[in-house]
Formats: C-alpha cells, structure tokens, sequence
C-alpha cells in the first residue's frame, strides 16, 4: 500500500475486517515486519489517541516511531509555495519533506483543514505535498477532509458489536462551540457507504456534507425520525462544507442543542450502541447519561484505533 487516504487504498473490506480481527487477536506476530524500519509522525494538530495508537502499532510491529511536532518543537512550516518568506516561517515545506523522508521509511501526517479556504482544504495540499516530495508510503492521520484510520477503526467496532447482519447506522450532526473540519463526517460516511450497512445521515439544513462522500447514503433531516430504529449511532460535530453556498465555507451554521444525543433521542432507536470519536464535549455533542450508558462504545472504539493503525501499517511494510 502506498497511501492511506480513502477506503479504496484498503481494497476489499471483508479481508482487511479479518485481518484487523487478526491483528487484534495477536499483536505481536508481525513484530520482524518493522525490525530496523522508522516510521515518522508528523503533527500540524493536536492529537491524544492517533499520536498514542500511531506510536503503539508502529511498535507492536517493531517498528521505531519518531513523533514530530511541527509548531511545537521544529521549525515552523510555509506550505504555500511562491512566497517570500520574510514572516515567522523558517523553513518550506519543499525541503522539509524529503528531509523528513529520508530518515524513515514510513510517514504519518496529522494536518486539518484551515476551514477558510474551501479548495485548498478539499484540494489536500499538504497531504499530496507530502506524497510527491518524500518519497515513502503516507498515512492520513486525518489531513484536511478525511480520517480514515479513525474511520476504518469505527468500522471495525461496528463489526464486533453489531447484533444483526446488516445494521442501521445513523451518523448525526451535534452542537459544538467550535468550528470543526470535516474530516471526521467525510471518513465514516465513505467507509459506511462501502459496508454491509443501512446507513443514515441527519444534519440540520446547512451542514450537507460533500457529495463525493455522502454518496448513496440516504439523508434525512429530522434528527428524531432519523434515530428510529437505530442499531449504531455516530455522532460528531462538523462545520458548513459550504456545498451549497462556498461563503459559508467553515462556518458555525447552528449551535441548536436540541440536537445534543441524549436518552430522549435514544429512546427511539432499537436500543442504539453509541460511538464518538473522541475528543468529545459532554453534555454539548453527547449527554452524560448517553456516554455513560452500557452501550456506549467510545473507548473500545478508541482502543481499535491500534488495530486500524497496525492493519495499514503492516501492510505499508509489506509492500516496501
Ligand atoms: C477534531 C475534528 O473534529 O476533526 C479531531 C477529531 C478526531 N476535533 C477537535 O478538534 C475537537
Ligand atoms: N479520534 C482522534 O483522532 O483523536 P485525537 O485527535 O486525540 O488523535
């Protein structure tokens, strides 16, 4: 595998599910994979579980992880290019990537969208940067519109848990006090699309995500009539996509908390599991007594984060 952006890099699903069910079940077997090989790990953002999980899978497989932390302890970055660069950045990117690249053999890249400007998010900039200058295998450690190795980890969780074959996962939009990227929404909603799954996505009017990643899914606006009959609920803030109007590109379109999960809204589902990805606001996105609940998934889904990690990574390796 020579990148891992979206759910095609992964291939056929049920074969990457069974090898992820594998992987869970023996961590270790894969350990002379990375022996003498580097991954690193590169953060624009903050980051607690794919910074831990990155670094965990990476030595499950014998790997040594490197993390860097751009803005924190390198010099700062220009990614544009053209520019006189008479401001606060030291160095470009153009030279930090194949430095970066040579010294590894993996690179994990962890860059959100800028939530101003539309194109340049969805065009990637930093992320196909990465792939064309360094020369090595680049993971999206959710890079401006997607996450997938959170997503392929909600999958994943879905799998070991759904109590029928073909269960209805309803993802939801909730309130937050900041603009969040897309990456997140996007993500699940291509993978979901490409699962054995009835998938639903509610949002209030505004918040339509990008079409090359709702797809097929079927979108419904009535967040209660959307819950009904649920097996899974996924809920996540997103900021406008700014697909209908590009305006309002990044903006906070709503703040309504009727739309916060709680057991009201759960009641109506056929006793829902819940799943976030984390970092989560209680009581904003999700009500304590939601998050709380015996059927709240989010720390075995954060724990799976390894396991989506390792299945790439291995493969990564596999193919150097
Ligand atoms: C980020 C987001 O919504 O994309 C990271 C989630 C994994 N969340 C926050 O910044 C709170
Ligand atoms: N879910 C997730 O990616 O969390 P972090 O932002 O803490 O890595």
């Amino acid at each position: 595998m020579r990148s891992f952006f979206h759910v095609q890099d992964i291939g056929n699903l049920d074969e990457a599910l069974k090898e992820a069910l594998e992987v869970k079940k023996n961590p270790f077997a894969w350990k002379h994979l990375g022996t003498d090989k580097t991954i690193i790990l590169v953060f624009f953002n903050n980051s607690l579980r794919t910074r831990l999980s990155s670094q965990k899978a990476a030595l499950n497989l014998g790997m040594n992880p490197i993390v860097l932390n751009v803005n924190g302890d390198s010099w700062k970055l220009e990614t544009e290019m053209g520019v006189v660069m008479d401001g606060d950045k030291s160095e470009h990117l153009r030279e930090a990537i194949p430095v970066i690249g040579s010294f590894c053999d993996i690179i994990g890249v962890r860059s959100f969208a800028g939530l101003t400007d539309r194109e340049k998010d969805y065009g990637e900039e930093i992320l196909r940067q990465f792939i064309e200058y360094s020369g090595r295998p680049v993971i999206s450690l959710e890079s401006a519109t997607v996450h997938p190795c959170q997503a392929f980890a909600d999958l994943i969780t879905i799998e070991e848990h759904k109590e029928k074959k073909r269960p209805k996962v309803v993802m939801t939009w909730a309130p937050h006090p900041r603009a969040l990227p897309q990456a997140v929404p996007n993500s699940f909603a291509e993978w979901m699309n490409a699962a054995d799954v009835d998938f639903v996505i509610t949002h209030p009017e505004g918040y339509e995500l990008d079409p090359r990643f709702v797809g097929d899914a079927k979108v419904e606006y009535n967040q209660m009539k959307a819950f009904e009959g649920a097996d899974f609920i996924y809920a996540k803030n997103w900021s406008c996509p700014g697909v209908s109007n590009p305006a309002d590109y990044g903006k906070i379109l709503s703040k309504d908390m009727g739309w916060t999960v709680d057991a009201k809204h759960m009641a109506v589902t056929n006793n829902a599991q819940f799943l976030h990805c984390l970092p989560v606001r209680r009581n904003m996105i999700v009500s304590d007594e939601v998050i709380d609940s015996p059927r709240s998934l989010v720390i075995p889904e954060a724990a799976n984060r390894v396991v989506s990690a390792q299945v790439v990574m291995k493969r990564m390796l596999e193919s150097l």
